[in-house]
């Protein structure tokens, strides 16, 4: 016993020794570059059935991501930076079995640049923490208010088709995450992610802030009857989660606020996403409508899904205030 306890723990010290020495050799030349580890990736001369298991740190980590926006940055130019990704968006560790299957799903509409850089960081990101994932983009087709919850509540139900997704990242576009030891896996709890971020000084901005980025897993989503599809236009969804969080009796989990960091990238209100009017009443009666409204009683026509090099892209009508009738 004494001797299996042992070695256990050499074998901790060793991983963390490995880690210390990478960190400092990528440290020494880019510091802060998402994609400096990634060449040490490869792919060993074994059957993917042999791969031992990753270890329980990464040892491609380096913790602070410097982001700054390269201006002439194309999809081709993240695509060659990415040789691992395959069809859809998807990765598997080429070197060792990820026990991690998370999903990424980005509600969009009209973002394009801002999709371009969180690909060009998401992609390395997740790679140095040697998950095995997917980035789903579900695209609100036609021109009527904006849905993000309900985008979010499609987005799960459709990458839930492709796999058995074990971790569900909701995940804004316009979000860039600058610690890669803020782990894309799931915690025992629904856990909200963006919790320090530059607009609001690296802060909360209030204790049940739920909003930007948020991880669950598939069995917590259900619990919860997942997010609403009734909010149309900005404000008030977040909220809504974060109160069925409560009702569905679970507790919110967070990353330490020295991982949890993020740059949102700057932008005005958008056109067709203005201030939902009726966010206060509609936060007013969740306790009442949680059950009634959400994964539920999910309704949408399912347009296109297409395999991207860098993401599947799912573009879906998800109708009008009204219902499924078209608005146009
Ligand atoms: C805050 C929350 C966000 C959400 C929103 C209220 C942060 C960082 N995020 O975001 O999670 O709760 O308030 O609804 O505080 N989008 C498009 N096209 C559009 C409109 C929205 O793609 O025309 C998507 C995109 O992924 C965007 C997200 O919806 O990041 C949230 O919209 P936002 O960025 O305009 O709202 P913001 O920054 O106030
Ligand atoms: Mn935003």
């Amino acid at each position: 016993m004494i001797l299996v306890l042992f070695r256990h723990a050499a074998g901790i010290f060793y991983k963390g020794g490995t880690l210390t020495m990478l960190a400092s050799l990528h440290n020494a030349s880019l510091p802060g570059d998402v994609y400096a580890n990634l060449s040490l990736i490869a792919r060993p001369p074994l059957p993917p059935d042999d791969l031992p298991y990753c270890p329980e740190v990464s040892p491609f980590l380096g913790g602070p991501i410097r982001v700054t926006f390269p201006p002439y940055l194309t999809l081709e130019d993240i695509v060659r930076k990415n040789p691992y990704v395959s069809k859809g968006g998807r990765y598997r560790p080429p070197d060792c079995d990820s026990i991690h299957k998370t999903a990424v799903i980005i509600p969009h509409r009209n973002r394009e640049q801002h999709l371009k850089y969180l690909l060009y960081y998401l992609h390395p990101f997740l790679q140095r923490q040697q998950l095995s994932y997917g980035i789903y983009i579900i695209h609100q087709a036609e021109n009527y208010i904006f849905n993000r919850a309900k985008l979010l509540n499609v987005g799960f139900k459709e990458a839930m088709k492709d796999e058995d997704w074990d971790c569900i990242f909701f995940h804004d576009v316009d979000l860039i995450p600058e610690d890669d030891r803020n782990m894309y896996t799931c915690d025992r709890f629904p856990k909200h992610v963006a919790i320090a971020m530059d607009k609001f000084g690296y802060k909360l901005p209030y204790k049940t802030y739920f909003g930007g980025v948020a991880a669950l897993s598939p069995e917590q989503y259900m619990k919860m009857n997942g997010f609403p599809n009734n909010y149309w236009g900005w404000g008030g969804e977040d909220d809504d989660i974060a109160v069925r969080v409560a009702l569905s009796g679970m507790v919110i989990s967070r990353p330490s606020v020295q991982y949890g960091r993020y740059r949102m990238i700057k932008h005005g209100h958008d056109k067709g996403n203005e201030q939902n009017p009726k966010r206060f009443n509609l936060l007013a009666k969740t306790k009442r409508t949680w059950k009634q409204d959400g994964m539920n009683t999910l309704e949408y026509q399912l347009l296109s899904k297409e395999l991207q090099p860098l993401y599947t892209n799912i573009t879906v009508f998800i109708g009008t205030e009204k219902g499924m009738q078209r608005s146009t």
